[in-house]
């Protein structure tokens, strides 16, 4: 048996009209699993199936704020009706907002953390119980390297994906007895709309300080791509993970090992 197959298998990946979670749906999908997504608006929606389709994936997708408990409910429920019962979720719908701490409104914060952490424990909470009654069911939750570092201007996203890292540690704990597995994403820096600004050339035409910052900071010399992040999704999805539980796998090039190259 090819432990890496997902054949048969039902896949939600949130958030997923492209970046990452497009990527990992598309290696999702390339491994065998019918692939499911939401995004918050219909034009997101139809731009993600315009590209699965073009990709040569026969994706379905809904609409749906991640945050809201009763759309999430919803789309599940509707899910399960019109394609089957969700066998694996990447928790992979995310914001950012990079703003010095004493300037961050509380409602600034409260957003980062209802996206980024309430968000991925509400979707869970709606697929736990069906994988409960399979007694199978892999969740993956996309961390970050901010799960484990600080850094100036992002304190509700690192506090965000710090408590994202125990909630699927917590759930791998509680669920493990049913044959679910959780286990983490961290991706480094990947070139994503969501890292667009830390990559914009200067008006000089010189790199952006960031991205230099970064190039030093990974031994692998360069930004991650969505599709490096493909191989370790499919792994956390498959039969070849199901003794691995409350793991973070960083797909970050090296970047948490290295102290970083000498200017
Ligand atoms: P992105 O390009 O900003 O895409 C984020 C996706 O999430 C978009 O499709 C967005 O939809 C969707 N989304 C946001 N809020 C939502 C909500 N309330 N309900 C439903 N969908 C929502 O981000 P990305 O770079 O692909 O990142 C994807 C995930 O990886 C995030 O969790 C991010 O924190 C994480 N991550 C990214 C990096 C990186 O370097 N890029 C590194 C580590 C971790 P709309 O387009 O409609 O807003
Ligand atoms: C930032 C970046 C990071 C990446 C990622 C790193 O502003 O520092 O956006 O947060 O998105 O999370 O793993």
């Amino acid at each position: 048996m090819n432990q890496f197959s997902l054949e048969g298998k039902i896949a939600l990946i949130t958030g997923a009209s492209y970046g990452i979670g497009f990527s990992i749906a598309s290696a999702l999908a390339a491994a065998g699993a019918k692939v499911v997504f939401n995004d918050l608006k219909q034009e997101f929606v139809d731009k993600g199936l315009a590209a699965y389709k073009e990709a040569g994936i026969d994706a379905k997708g809904y609409v749906c704020d991640v945050t809201n408990e009763d759309q999430v409910n919803a789309m599940v429920k509707q899910i399960e009706a019109e394609v089957g019962v969700i066998d694996i979720l990447v928790n992979n719908a995310g914001i950012i907002k990079r703003i010095p701490m004493h300037e961050m409104a509380a409602a600034e914060f409260r957003q980062v953390i209802d996206v980024d952490l309430n968000a991925p424990f509400i979707v869970a909470k709606a697929v736990l119980p069906s994988m409960m009654k399979k007694r199978a069911g892999k969740i993956i939750n996309i961390c970050s390297m901010m799960s484990e570092l600080g850094r100036e201007t992002v304190s509700a996203y690192a506090a965000a994906k710090g408590g994202l890292k125990m909630l699927t540690r917590n759930i791998a704990s509680e669920y493990g007895e049913y044959n679910i597995q959780c286990n983490g994403i961290g991706p480094g820096y990947i070139a994503t709309p969501q890292t667009a600004p830390l990559r914009e050339k200067q008006a000089d035409g010189s790199p952006h300080p960031f991205d230099s910052f970064i190039i030093a900071k990974t031994p692998a010399a360069r930004w991650g791509t969505p599709e490096d992040l493909a191989g370790p999704a499919v792994f956390l999805a498959s039969n070849a993970s199901d003794f691995v539980n409350g793991h973070v796998l960083y797909v970050d090039g090296g970047i948490l090992a290295y102290i970083g190259k000498q200017p």
